[in-house]
């Protein structure tokens, strides 16, 4: 009994990891709207993997606003909910609220459904680099970099990888700081996020949701973080449509 608890976790995770070192498409980061792309993308049956660093995925969607665990969300992004059968309430005008566990869970359940692949207590620490494509990425344990051990990572190849990383837009950042290189964005280079303003925020995150480099897409607060967007708060629509339109622009650039 004990064998077996042990070597079928260990037989498990290990076909888990080698049937994944090479993927359509690595997410990077399990918040809402890295979890959309990863749902959206696994279910037209892309190879689909999502690394977090934290034990659970979910973002910054979890605590709602000052822990206040309900989110906001406004009437374009209700065709999400419906159809991950996601439970709301109107409030007033265009816009809804969740309770944010039920609804960060519901995520969570659909990406791994769908057939997403989920690593989690997971860094991304870096990116393949191959003919000015990003090709991959390096990956490392969590705690690895939390405790500073010297400890070299692992690779795993994509064709396509997103930044959905939140507010650090940090696979944007390292590919940047590393490489001579110039980003999509006004001065080739990561804008970095602006203060609050929820219209403007929430219009514009689906416009910053964009390929940045060849191979690198940048989905949610990344993409505002990467084009200089403005933060919304705790109003999470544009998360949502985030992410379905990033894996919309990967599968249309993968079925070419
Ligand atoms: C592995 C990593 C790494 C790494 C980070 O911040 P998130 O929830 O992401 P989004 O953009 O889908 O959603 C943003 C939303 O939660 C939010 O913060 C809003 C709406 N704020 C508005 C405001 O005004 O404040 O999730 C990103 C995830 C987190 O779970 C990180 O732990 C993870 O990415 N992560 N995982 N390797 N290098 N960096």
């Amino acid at each position: 009994m004990e064998q077996i608890v042990s070597v079928g976790i260990v037989d498990s995770y290990f076909k888990k990891l080698k049937e994944n070192l090479t993927v359509d498409v690595a997410i990077v980061g399990g918040g809402p709207s890295g979890m959309v792309a990863a749902y959206y993308l696994a279910r037209q049956g892309f190879k689909v993997s999502v690394y977090e660093r934290k034990l659970a995925p979910g973002g910054g969607m979890w605590g709602g606003a000052m822990m206040f665990n309900e989110i906001v969300i406004q009437k374009e992004a209700l065709p999400i909910l419906d159809e991950l059968n996601i439970s709301y309430k109107h409030y007033d005008k265009d816009y809804y609220t969740l309770d944010s566990v039920h609804a960060t869970s519901a995520l969570i359940y659909h990406a791994t459904q769908a057939g997403a692949t989920f690593f989690n207590c997971t860094s991304v620490e870096d990116v393949v680099f191959l003919d000015n494509k990003v090709s991959g990425v390096v990956l490392n344990w969590a705690p690895v970099h939390r405790e500073k051990m010297h400890v070299d990572p692992l690779v795993i190849m994509a064709k396509a990888v997103i930044d959905g990383t939140g507010h650090d837009c940090d696979i944007a950042r390292i590919l940047e700081r590393k490489n001579n290189i110039q980003l999509l964005t006004a001065s080739g280079k990561v804008e970095g996020e602006r203060s609050l303003s929820i219209d403007e925020a929430e219009r514009t995150t689906i416009e910053n949701t964009k390929e940045i480099y060849p191979g690198l897409y940048v989905s949610g607060m990344a993409s505002n973080g990467v084009s200089g967007g403005f933060r919304m708060g705790p109003i999470f629509g544009g998360m949502l449509l985030s992410g379905k339109k990033v894996a919309n622009l990967i599968a249309d650039n993968l079925n070419k």
